[in-house]
């Protein structure tokens, strides 16, 4: 009655922003990410019938602020007359700072609480599950390049492309690490009810995820990088739209987006996309990481900065 599950975050190359069902969080619109090799979640889970309320410890220290979400995927996925658990959660990198922390831990989670009370879920239901929790969660189920579809009142995750397929490499360039002031699903709403941009972005978004699938099925870096570029800043123009405006950028933020404008001038083929947070993305072929990493670690403002390759999917690991 016990099991562990590593799952690693993924970075959206055509974003999800929005809902269209609150109760069963599902998302707006499909989404297109990659998966990240180099950053992960593990997550522990023990049924253990001597406790009367979940426990729940993120690396190390316990969290009373986080428990009853994580409580409450498990029982989406084990029924609520489950037992109780302990839950262990250890990543390396920040959590609530835009990079993703709830997709790798949920879609750990799942698997975890799957095995941990020997039920014997489908991928689908466990896609489903992790979506349930945390909308990008779904896609780190699988890795690679993943696509998120909607389709009746579920969602459907597929591989465009393999990890090894197309070996990127992802430069996160950490801007401030603390956690970010407005969770991404309040944001969300606050876009649908006020943006006047919001509509828009919703009906756009089919063609930027045909574009985006037909670049990566290429492996062509720079018609990607348009792509996802024009995709990034115009659900970052919904959320600025939006009343009150939510505006997740910083000055290093900005800086570090000249940096790869500057790169690009100069022939290198790299792009930028940037989440609800103020970390940014850098995307490149491997023979440019080194001198994409090094621009970012000397943009101003830049405290940390961290580089992935392309990860594999969620997974059962030895306890
Ligand atoms: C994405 N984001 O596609 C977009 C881009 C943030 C900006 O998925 O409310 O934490 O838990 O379903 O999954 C963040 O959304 O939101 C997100 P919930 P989640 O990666």
């Amino acid at each position: 009655m016990r099991a562990k599950a590593r799952a690693h975050p993924n970075i959206a190359v055509i974003k999800y922003w929005g809902k269209r069902d609150i109760e069963r969080n599902l998302p707006a619109v499909g989404s297109i990410s990659v998966t990240l090799s180099d950053l992960y979640s593990d997550m522990a889970i023990e049924v253990d019938t001597t406790l009367r309320e979940d426990v729940l410890l993120v690396n190390g220290d316990e969290s009373r602020s986080m428990l009853a979400r994580v409580s409450s995927c498990v029982d989406n996925v084990a029924g609520s007359d489950r037992s109780c658990v302990k839950i262990t959660s250890d990543g390396n990198f920040p959590i609530a700072a835009g990079l993703a922390s709830s997709a790798s831990a949920f879609a750990a989670l799942v698997v975890a609480s799957n095995a941990a009370f020997g039920l014997n879920k489908s991928h689908e239901e466990l896609v489903n599950l992790a979506g349930r929790a945390s909308g990008s969660a779904a896609r780190s189920l699988l890795g690679g390049f993943v696509e998120l579809e909607n389709r009746d009142n579920e969602v459907v995750v597929g591989n465009l492309l393999a990890a090894d397929d197309w070996p990127l490499r992802i430069i996160v360039a950490i801007t401030a690490p603390g956690p970010k002031p407005l969770s991404s699903g309040d944001a969300m709403e606050i876009s649908r009810k006020t943006s006047p941009f919001y509509d828009r972005w919703i009906e756009q978004q089919s063609e930027d995820l045909t574009e985006a699938r037909a670049a990566i099925q290429d492996r062509d870096l720079i018609r990607l990088g348009a792509i996802a570029e024009h995709n990034c800043l115009k659900m970052h123009s919904v959320m600025w739209g939006s009343r009150p405006p939510m505006i997740y950028w910083n000055s290093a933020t900005i800086a570090c987006m000249q940096t790869v404008r500057d790169l690009q001038s100069q022939g290198i083929p790299v792009f930028f996309t940037i989440d609800a947070g103020p970390q940014l993305k850098a995307i490149c072929a491997p023979e440019h990481e080194e001198l994409v990493r090094d621009a970012m670690a000397a943009t101003a403002g830049v405290v940390d900065v961290m580089v992935s390759g392309v990860g594999t999917g969620a997974r059962l690991a030895t306890t």
